[in-house]
C-alpha cells in the first residue's frame, strides 16, 4: 500500500496548488475542543479557473508519523470532492485530552496531487464531566463577606447605592516535577472571571474567561497547554479571580446577580518525557490570599492598592505561611464544555492625541478614538498617592467629562502608589467605554505616559474597504469601531453604560455588516447556545442573550432564526440549523399560538430610535413574522424536511396576504405612513410584484420630502439602502449615505463621531449632548447597513455555498472615482477594485480558487479584459442582460475596461 502511494506520487506530475489557513471548527489550532472536530482549509494557485477535484485528510497522534504520512488515528482516503469546508472527522471515537495533528492533500483540476499541507493541531477537551478530578475551592464564606466593603457608588445616582467593593482573589500552589514535562494541558473555569499565572509568566492571552453565560444552565472552561511554561524541580501555579459577570455589576441588576460567592476549578495534568502523568488540581492544598486588587467591578472600575502588592506571590520561593487555606465543595457542577469560540483579548492599542491640564495634578487624555477597553499609565508618585483615573465618551463644554451617559456606572479606576520610582500598571477585571480620560493624582503627565488598550473578541479581520469619498471610508472605520467594542464575549449593544447586554434586535440587525468585517462565525457559535439558554418556557426567544431582561419583542426574538440562517448562508455551515432548529421551532410554535389571523400580535419596542416616525407595532411584528416563517421554510428545506418546509411556506404566503389584505391601503401605504413601514414590506418580500412599484414610490417620496434623509429608527435604517438598491435607485443610498447635515451618518462624522451613535440626535450642534441619559456613542445598530459598502458599492455578495460562488455587482455612483473593496471568505479573498476616470472605467476582479463569479457590467460593447475585447477571452463566458452583460469567470484575477466614465 505504502509502495503504491510512493509510486503514484513519482509518477504523478504535482500541482502548483497549495494549502493555508487550516481551521478546525473555524478555529487555528484550538486547545480544548469538546465538540466533533471539522475540517476546512483555503487554496491558492496561479492562474485561472483552478479548481480542486479531490482532498485527503489524515489525522494522527504523532507529528513524525504523520510527517511519513501514517495517520494512527485517520486517514480518509483520495476522496473525489471539491469539499473544503467543515469536512467532518469520520475516524473512530477521539480521547479526551489529547493532541491530534492533521494535514491534508488536494488533487487540482486536472487530477494533479498538491504538495501536503504544513501541519495543523487541535487538541480535545476533558469531553465528560467525569474526566474532572479536580475539586471547586474558594476561601470560606466568611472571608469572602469579610472582603466585601460597603462603598457609595460615587457617581452621584441613588440608585445603585447599596453597591459593595468586591476584591478579588488570588490562589496559588506549588507542586515539583522530576524533569521538563513535554506536554501539559491546563483545563480551568471560575465562578467570576480568572487569570492564571505559571511561575510568573501568565498563562494565555485570553481576558475575562471563561466567558458570560447563563451560569445556572451553561458554564465554560478554557483550555492551555502551557508544557513550556514548566520546569523540572518545583513550579507554582497562580490564579486571581474577581467578579466578572458572574458576581459583578450586569446590565442594570446590580451584583450578585448569579451569585454571591467566587470560586476556582483547575486541572492540569503534565506529560514527562518517560511517559509518567502527574495531575495538579485544585483542592484543598491550595492556598489563598486577598491581594492588591481591592476593588474590581466589570462596570465600575478597579483599584489597585500597590502598597498590598507581594512580591513574588506567583513564583516558587514565595513566603506563604500567612496565607490561608481554601475550602472545597461539591455544590458547584463541572463545567458543561469547553469555551466553544474565541475569547475577549487585547486587540490593539491607541496612543493619546492631546492632554490638557485642568488642575494642579489633575489632566483630561483625549485618546483620540472611543474604544472598549482600558489604559495602561506610567506613574510616579509618593507611597500611598491615589491616582484616579474617569473616564467617558465626550467631554462637556467646560473640558470636564461628561457622565450623564453612563447612567448608573462609576466608571473609574485607582491606583494607589505602593513603591518610588516609575510604576507601570494597567487593571485586569474591568473594562470602559470611553475615549476621554480624567486623571488625577500624578506629578506629572505625558502622552507617553499612556497607552491605550483595545479589547474584544478577537476575531479574524475579513473585510477591506477604502473609495473616493473620505466620508464613507470614515463611516466604515466608526462602524468597524463599534463592531470591535461591542463583540465582547457577547453581542453587546454598547460597552459604556450600565446595559452592556447582548440584544438580539441589535445583533440580527448588525450581522450581515459584521460578518464582512470580521469572521464572526466562532462569536456566535457561542452566543446562540446563549439565546437558546434564555428561551422561555412558552418558547420566546429572549430580548437580551445571556438573559438578564424579561421582556420579548418581535425583532428582538427573531434573531434566534435569523442568525443561524445567515451563519449557514455565510459559511455553508448546516450544523447551525441542525443544532439550533428544536428551539427555532418553539418560538414559531409560540408566534402561532398568539396570532390566530395571519397578523401577529406579538409585542415589540418596534422600530427603536426613529425620529417621530413609528412603525405600528403590528405592521413591525407581522413583517418579522412572515421573514422567521420563510426562513424556516428554507430551513426545513436545507435540512431535508420537506413537508415542514412546505407548511412554513404556507405560513409565509398566508402572513404576506394578510398583510397585503389589511395593512396596505389600497394606494400602497402601509399602515402608520412611516418610512420604515414602506421599507419593511419591501425588504420582507410582502408585496406581490404589480404592488411594488407604488409601495416603493411612497417611500421615495417620504424620503425625498424628508430632505432626502431617513427618520427610520434601527430595523427601517438597516434596511433602507438594500431596498433603495434594489428598486434601482442607487442614487438615493448614495444621497443619503453623503448626506453630511441632520440627520445622517455624515453628520456624525460632522460632529467628531469615531463611532456609531445609538440616536440621530445624540449629539446636536446646537445643543449638544442629547438630554436622555440613554444616549451611547458608541452603538453599532445604526451602522447595520455597514454592509452595503461591501454588497453594493464594492458589489461583493454571496453567491451561495459561503462563496463558492459570488456575484459581483458594483453600483457606480455617489461620484465616487475609485473604490477598492475585499471580503475573504472562509474559501479566500474576493476582491473588487474599481476607478472611474471622464474616459474609461477600470474593474479589476479576483476570485478565490476553487470559486466561480458572477460579475455585472454596466455594458455590454466594447468591454476589454486584459486588453482583449471579452467576447474573444477563452477564460469567460458572457452572457448579454438588457443593456449590461453578465461574465462568468473561474478563479484569478481579471481586469476589465470600456469606455466611458463619469
Ligand atoms: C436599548 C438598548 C438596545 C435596544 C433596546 C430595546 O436600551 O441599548 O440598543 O435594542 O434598548
Amino acid at each position: 500500500m505504502i509502495a503504491l502511494s510512493v509510486l503514484t506520487a513519482c509518477s504523478e506530475q504535482q500541482s502548483d496548488m497549495t494549502l493555508s489557513d487550516l481551521r478546525v471548527n473555524y478555529m487555528a489550532d484550538p486547545v480544548g475542543l469538546d465538540e466533533e472536530p471539522s475540517f476546512s482549509w483555503k487554496l491558492e494557485a496561479p492562474g485561472r479557473q483552478r479548481k480542486q477535484s479531490a482532498y485527503r485528510i489524515l489525522v494522527g497522534t504523532s507529528p513524525e508519523e504523520l510527517q511519513h504520512d501514517r495517520a494512527d488515528v485517520w486517514d480518509s482516503g483520495k476522496r473525489d470532492s471539491d469539499a473544503q469546508l467543515h469536512i467532518p472527522f469520520e475516524g473512530d471515537t477521539l480521547m479526551a485530552d489529547q493532541r491530534y495533528y492533521w494535514k491534508v492533500q488536494v488533487w487540482d483540476e486536472t487530477g494533479a496531487p498538491s504538495p501536503w499541507s504544513e501541519m495543523a493541531t487541535w487538541s480535545s477537551g476533558l469531553m465528560v464531566s467525569s474526566n474532572w478530578e479536580a475539586e471547586w475551592i474558594g476561601p470560606s464564606l466568611e472571608l469572602q463577606r469579610e472582603g466585601m466593603q460597603p462603598k457609595p457608588w460615587g457617581n452621584g445616582i441613588k440608585k445603585n447605592n447599596t453597591y459593595v467593593a468586591t476584591p478579588a482573589q488570588n490562589y496559588r500552589k506549588t507542586f515539583s516535577l522530576e524533569e521538563q514535562p513535554v506536554r501539559a494541558p491546563l483545563h480551568v473555569s471560575a465562578h467570576g472571571v480568572y487569570t492564571v499565572f505559571i511561575n510568573g509568566k501568565r498563562v494565555g492571552k485570553d481576558e475575562f474567561t471563561p466567558g458570560w453565560t447563563e451560569y445556572r444552565k451553561r458554564l465554560y472552561y478554557n483550555s492551555y497547554d502551557v508544557a513550556d511554561l514548566l520546569q523540572q524541580g518545583e513550579n507554582t501555579i497562580a490564579v486571581i479571580v474577581a467578579d466578572g459577570w458572574y458576581r459583578g455589576m450586569i446590565a442594570n441588576r446590580r451584583q450578585s446577580y448569579y451569585g454571591k460567592y467566587l470560586a476556582l476549578l483547575a486541572q492540569m495534568e503534565v506529560e514527562l518525557p518517560d511517559g509518567k502523568r502527574e495531575k495538579v488540581l485544585t483542592d484543598e492544598s491550595w492556598k489563598f490570599s486577598f491581594g492588591p486588587i481591592v476593588e474590581s467591578d466589570m462596570q465600575g472600575g478597579e483599584t489597585y492598592d500597590g502598597r498590598k502588592e507581594m512580591s513574588g506571590w506567583d513564583r516558587s520561593g514565595f513566603e506563604d505561611a500567612s496565607w490561608l487555606s481554601v475550602e472545597s465543595t461539591d455544590t458547584i457542577n463541572y463545567p458543561d464544555a469547553g469555551y466553544p469560540g474565541i475569547p475577549v483579548r487585547k486587540v490593539g492599542e491607541v496612543e493619546p492625541v492631546r492632554l490638557t491640564q485642568r488642575a494642579p495634578r489633575q489632566w483630561v487624555v483625549d485618546m483620540g478614538q472611543n474604544y472598549a477597553g482600558w489604559v495602561r499609565l506610567k506613574v510616579s508618585g509618593n507611597v500611598g498617592d491615589s491616582i484616579t483615573l474617569r473616564f467617558a465618551e465626550h467631554l462637556n463644554e467646560d473640558g470636564s467629562l461628561h457622565t450623564r451617559n453612563l447612567r448608573t456606572v462609576r466608571a473609574n479606576d485607582t491606583y494607589v502608589v505602593g513603591k518610588e520610582g516609575e510604576q507601570k500598571w494597567e487593571p485586569m477585571f474591568t473594562y470602559h467605554g470611553f475615549r476621554y480620560v480624567e486623571v488625577s493624582g500624578p506629578n506629572d503627565l505625558k502622552k507617553e505616559d499612556i497607552i491605550g488598550v483595545v479589547l474584544g473578541s478577537d476575531l479574524e479581520h475579513t473585510g477591506s474597504f477604502s473609495c473616493s469619498d473620505p466620508l464613507i471610508e470614515q463611516i466604515d472605520q466608526n462602524i468597524g469601531w463599534s463592531l470591535r467594542s461591542n463583540y465582547f464575549d457577547v453581542p453587546t449593544d454598547c460597552p459604556q453604560r450600565d446595559e452592556r447586554m447582548g440584544w438580539t434586535g441589535d445583533a440580527q440587525l448588525f450581522f450581515g455588516t459584521a460578518a464582512y468585517h470580521m469572521n464572526v462565525a466562532p462569536f456566535f457559535r457561542k452566543w446562540l447556545f446563549d439565546i437558546e439558554d434564555g428561551q422561555f418556557r412558552e418558547g420566546s426567544f429572549p430580548s437580551t442573550a445571556p438573559r438578564v431582561y424579561y421582556r420579548v419583542a418581535s425583532g428582538w426574538g427573531d434573531a434566534g432564526v435569523i442568525i443561524p440562517w445567515e451563519l449557514y448562508e455565510m459559511y455553508d455551515d448546516v450544523s447551525f440549523l441542525r443544532r439550533h432548529v428544536p428551539s427555532m421551532e418553539r418560538w414559531m410554535a409560540y408566534l402561532d399560538s398568539i396570532s390566530p389571523d395571519g397578523i401577529s400580535r406579538m409585542g415589540s419596542y418596534g422600530d427603536w430610535q426613529n425620529l417621530d416616525d413609528e412603525v405600528p407595532i403590528r405592521v413591525f411584528s407581522t413583517a418579522y413574522w412572515k421573514q422567521s416563517a420563510e426562513l424556516m421554510s428554507k430551513i426545513h428545506t436545507v435540512l431535508g424536511n420537506a413537508e415542514k418546509a412546505a407548511d412554513y411556506k404556507n405560513l409565509t404566503a398566508e402572513i404576506a396576504r394578510a398583510f397585503n389584505d389589511s395593512l396596505i391601503a389600497l394606494g400602497g401605504l402601509v399602515e402608520g405612513e412611516t418610512q420604515s413601514g414602506q421599507i419593511m414590506a419591501l425588504y420582507f418580500e410582502m408585496v406581490p410584484e404589480e404592488r411594488k412599484p407604488v409601495v416603493f414610490g411612497h417611500l421615495v417620496k417620504m424620503i425625498e420630502e424628508n430632505d432626502t434623509a431617513l427618520s427610520t429608527g434601527i430595523h427601517g435604517t438597516r434596511m433602507a439602502l438594500e431596498v433603495l438598491s434594489q428598486h434601482g435607485r442607487s442614487d438615493l443610498a448614495y444621497a443619503l449615505l453623503q448626506r453630511a447635515e441632520y440627520p445622517s451618518w455624515g453628520y456624525q462624522v460632522e460632529q467628531g463621531a469615531t463611532t456609531i451613535w445609538e440616536r440621530w440626535d445624540s449629539q446636536k450642534r446646537e445643543v449638544g449632548m442629547h438630554e436622555d441619559s440613554t444616549n451611547s456613542l458608541n452603538h453599532y445598530a445604526f451602522g447595520s447597513m455597514g454592509e452595503w459598502f461591501y454588497s453594493h458599492i464594492g458589489g461583493i455578495r454571496n453567491g451561495g455555498e459561503g462563496y463558492k460562488h459570488t456575484l459581483i455587482a458594483p453600483e457606480w455612483g455617489g461620484r465616487l472615482t475609485h473604490a477598492d473593496v475585499s471580503y475573504t471568505s472562509l474559501r479566500g479573498t474576493i476582491r473588487s477594485n474599481w476607478t472611474v476616470t471622464d474616459q474609461e472605467t477600470t474593474l479589476d476582479v479576483t476570485v478565490p480558487v476553487n470559486t466561480t463569479a458572477e460579475i455585472i457590467l454596466p455594458i455590454k460593447e466594447s468591454v476589454y479584459e486584459s486588453g482583449k475585447p471579452i467576447t474573444e477571452c477563452e477564460d469567460l463566458r458572457v452572457l448579454e442582460g438588457n443593456g449590461t452583460c453578465k461574465v462568468l469567470v473561474g478563479s484569478g484575477s481579471y481586469s476589465f475596461r470600456w469606455n466611458g466614465g463619469m
